[in-house]
């Protein structure tokens, strides 16, 4: 668990904490600010289950111990009704928290009208057009502090190894993933401008200045694709290396990867307990990864009855399957050229492919990275420009980078949901964002 600090406010009765810093105020009256999360009660003790965000506890009111209003009180109360509760702080070993309070005051701040989202099973479609009120859940928080852990490890991750985050910018007047999935809208008198599908390119830019740099924010992707693992708008860390290779590449993926796993079972134990995700599979995640290449995949493929070909890319049911053959993530090397990005450098002895890998992810959670080396040489970048159409004009501070200092560099892009996904084990990825956008939604 990751140091909070503990202190306490002051209200006019005493003193204001947190749940999470109960352990510090045993034996103390304190308040407790929160939502009514369950009430019950049993001959002459009644109980109300609190959550304040922090955590959750148990207030425990016992006729002729605690005051007599409460008990009027406690008949009024809702679930999700806001109140502030008074209490002794006990240690109770028999407590799923370890505390819970002696009840001595209440106030009730606002009386909720009958919550929609009940202890019973909803469809997901409801649950999603209920997502701001879905979002309390216990998993769902659960899932959010996962997110957030693994945010943070992201920043600490490039941070410790000398990256510095250069903030690539959302608004775009081009494409760098394919033109078909592209959201545009009007920029003043300027034409066309697209949202941003990757922040590569200027990452790219970035390196002569820094060496390695990183950026981390939301990405977007006009793709009609409905499946688990696809939103329109989702959140990438891309890094940018001057002078790496795609081997040099690959292995920082590992350790990235690695250590972001490593991270969550650190620090978000009760999180994944919540979510009964099974960490025996998490705790092999460990350098180095397996890698295969994209011919060996196609092998694999059809060995397992896929009716797959040379020059096909995978969709999620090939994914899955190679998946099921490695415990650990595992790349896929060197893909036909004619499948992937225009800036993907060419593989030195085969020119039909380029220098590329994408991993992904153990359990079918799918393909979490998408990486290559960049194709540093300007003649043979034009070229691919052409090849795909590509506005020339709008490319050529792009193609300036291979005229003043060209290096060989390479980079990859980590999308975030799938990642948390694959570490929560929750199996769609519109659990792992606080409000998904996708094909069919865009509420609340
Ligand atoms: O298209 S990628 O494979 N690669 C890039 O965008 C490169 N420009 C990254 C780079 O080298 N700097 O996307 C990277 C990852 C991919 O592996 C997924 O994990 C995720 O981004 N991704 C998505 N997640 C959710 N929904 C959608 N639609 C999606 N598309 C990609």
């Amino acid at each position: 668990m990751v140091k909070v600090l503990s202190f306490a406010r002051h209200s006019k009765e005493g003193k204001i904490v947190w749940i999470r810093q109960l352990k510090d105020f045993v034996g103390q009256e304190v308040e407790i600010r929160g939502w009514l999360y369950n009430k019950r009660s049993k001959g002459k003790i009644i109980f109300l289950i609190i959550r304040d965000g922090s955590g959750y506890v148990q207030a425990v009111g016992v006729k002729g111990e605690s005051p007599d209003y409460v008990f009027d009180l406690y008949n009024k109360l809702t679930l999700e009704s806001s109140i502030i509760v008074r209490g002794v702080v006990r240690q109770d070993a028999r407590s799923p928290w370890g505390y819970e309070l002696g009840l001595t005051g209440l106030e009730i701040i606002h009386i909720a009208d009958e919550y929609p989202i009940q202890k019973k099973e909803h469809g997901v479609d409801f649950l999603m057009s209920h997502r701001h009120l879905w979002l309390r859940s216990r998993k769902q928080r659960a899932i959010m502090r996962v997110r957030n852990e693994v945010e943070k490890a992201v920043v600490d991750f490039f941070y410790e190894r000398g990256f510095v985050r250069i903030d690539t910018p959302i608004l775009t007047p081009t494409a760098a993933e394919g033109s078909t999935t592209l959201f545009s809208t009007q920029y003043f008198d300027l034409g066309t401008a697209y949202l941003a599908q990757t922040g590569q390119l200027y990452l790219e830019a970035a390196i002569f200045a820094h060496g390695l740099v990183y950026n981390f924010g939301p990405t977007f992707r006009a793709e009609k694709s409905k499946t688990r693992r696809h939103l329109t708008e989702f959140w990438m860390v891309e890094a940018e290396e001057a002078f790496y290779d795609n081997d040099d590449n690959i292995k920082l993926q590992e350790e990235f990867v690695s250590y972001l796993v490593q991270r969550a079972l650190e620090r978000c134990g009760e999180e994944l307990k919540v979510l009964e995700r099974d960490t025996s599979k998490l705790e092999k995640i460990s350098p180095p990864f397996p890698r295969i290449t994209y011919d060996e995949a196609i092998e694999l493929l059809q060995k397992k009855g896929f009716d797959t070909q040379w020059g096909d890319d995978f969709g999620g049911d090939e994914e899955t399957a190679i998946s099921e053959e490695f415990e650990k993530p595992v790349f896929v090397m060197d893909y036909p050229k004619k499948i992937k990005a225009f800036y993907m450098k060419e593989h030195p002895e085969r020119a039909e492919l380029v220098k590329c890998a994408d991993l992904i992810a153990p359990e079918g959670y799918g393909e979490i990275i998408g990486g290559s080396q960049r194709e540093d040489d300007y003649d043979k970048l034009l070229a691919r420009i052409e090849e795909f159409g590509l506005p020339v004009e709008h490319y050529q501070w792009y193609l300036d980078l291979r005229r003043y200092g060209s290096v060989p560099h390479s980079g990859f892009g980590l999308g975030l949901e799938r990642t948390i996904a694959w570490i929560c084990g929750v199996p769609h990825v519109r659990e792992t964002i606080p409000f998904p956008r996708m094909l069919y939604r865009i509420y609340p």
